[in-house]
């Protein structure tokens, strides 16, 4: 059985057969108040105080964040998820109060900010970040070919949130450090982030090897750790915010009569568990420039909802029904069209099988213009990961719509898959 988030936050077909999505996000903790792990990997962490409890969480780059300052920090047990990634990403966002002092003992100081570390000492961390009290970022990856420590070429900045993140590609051979999106040091590297420990994640603190407990003076946001490489473009999309738990549906639609152009629709969409339990909805109003030809059709973005918290077992059917109206303000009031908008219409119609309008729906962690639950139809309407193949438009209308009529939602059809 598994929650139907981490079912559905990362939507391609290894989800049901393990745990790591293979999407490559395998830890992510938005900090909003706990340390659950958003990832659908499953790896919550714990909430360790130090000394007595304080208020740790208060307000965040993104909802609530982690205040570390008063010696608090986020331990996550170590799980294989977490350990030999290879290429690895870390990221997070972090608003540091001041830098580290050197301590007293002889060592560099650091404000740890993610930590996985090794039983021996810094060559053998797995990974992570953290600001020197030289007052640069430092991020490190070790593995079997030894590691490396990529310093910033910047000073950090102090109380201000800036979003970090440390990538390893391995296929690459290239490590890089980017502060708020900017790549700003990067470093030729064989190294390759193999190393297994049996050590946890650490999340604003770490245990020197020579100094004892060291706390980040600040506060942590948003921090997510990947199994691959993220690139500029990837970071720069995701970073401003949350990761959503379930992608939007994306829906190519035209008129099943050209009459009707100029007609405003509301698309409506529905995720259900067998057929009863509604998860999630979204409705998307007053969409315009609908009109009649498959070369015209026209995308529509429908969110989702807030995904109902539920379970999903094998065998489970898991459906995607999409409705439709004439075009409704909020208000409950009928949309006017700039063409004249029709208090009845034909029917619309939704493409859902062509190359170039593939409905679709489900995460886009982060954004793949190929990713999701791809429509389709046989002689059952369903969907899966893989996008369609057939070069002729296949699509499907509506029943005549009518606002007259008390402008019920009309269904276009239902979309079901089986869950394995
Ligand atoms: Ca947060
Ligand atoms: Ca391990």
């Amino acid at each position: 059985m598994r929650t139907l988030a981490a079912a559905l936050v990362f939507l391609v077909p290894q989800v049901w057969a393990q745990n790591t999505p293979s999407n490559g996000l395998v830890g992510y903790w938005k900090l909003n108040g706990d340390a659950a792990d958003s990832s659908g990997a499953q790896n919550p962490g714990n909430l360790i105080y130090r000394y007595a409890p304080y208020p740790a969480f208060q307000a965040g780059r993104l909802g609530l964040a982690f205040n570390s300052g008063g010696g608090a920090y986020v331990q996550v047990p170590d799980a294989p998820s977490l350990s030999a990634l290879t290429s690895v990403t870390v990221e997070a966002w972090v608003y540091l109060n001041n830098y580290p002092a050197t301590p007293p003992w002889g060592v560099s100081g650091g404000a740890p900010i993610v930590h996985k570390w090794g039983p021996a000492g810094a060559s053998d961390d797995e990974f992570r970040l953290i600001v020197w009290h030289t007052k640069k970022l430092c991020g490190t990856v070790s593995g079997s070919r030894g590691y490396f420590n990529l310093e910033s070429t910047i000073d950090f900045p102090l109380r201000t949130w800036t979003h970090v993140a440390l990538t390893l590609d391995t296929a690459r051979g290239v490590a890089t450090l980017f502060i708020d999106g900017q790549a700003n040091a990067s470093l030729a590297t064989n190294v390759i982030g193999d190393r297994d420990t049996y050590m946890p994640v650490e999340i604003g603190y770490v245990w020197h090897d020579s100094g004892g407990p060291i706390s980040f003076d600040g506060v942590i946001d948003e921090v997510r750790i990947w199994n691959q490489a993220l690139s500029q473009a990837d970071i720069q999309v995701n970073m401003n915010r949350e990761l959503p738990p379930l992608g939007p549906a994306k829906l190519w639609i035209g008129l099943k009569n050209s009459d009707d152009q100029g007609t405003q629709f509301d698309l409506r969409v529905e995720l259900y568990k067998n057929l009863t339990t509604l998860l999630s909805a979204g409705e998307a109003l007053c969409v315009t420039g609908v009109t009649r030809n498959p070369s015209l059709a026209k995308q529509v973005e429908v969110a989702f909802g807030q995904v109902a918290e539920d379970s999903l077992n094998s065998g489970d059917q898991l459906s995607l029904r999409i409705l439709t109206r004439v075009g409704t303000n909020v208000d409950g009031t009928k949309c006017s069209g700039p063409g004249g908008s029709h208090n009845s219409a034909v029917g619309l119609r939704l493409y859902y099988d062509a190359m170039s309008r593939p409905s679709r729906f489900g995460a886009e962690t982060p954004p793949d213009p190929l990713s999701g639950f791809f429509l389709h139809s046989s002689s059952t309407d369903f969907f899966d990961t893989a996008a369609p193949t057939a070069s002729t438009p296949k699509y499907k209308d509506s029943s005549a719509v009518s606002f007259v009529d008390g402008n019920p939602w009309k269904a276009i059809g239902t979309w079901s898959m089986t869950v394995p």
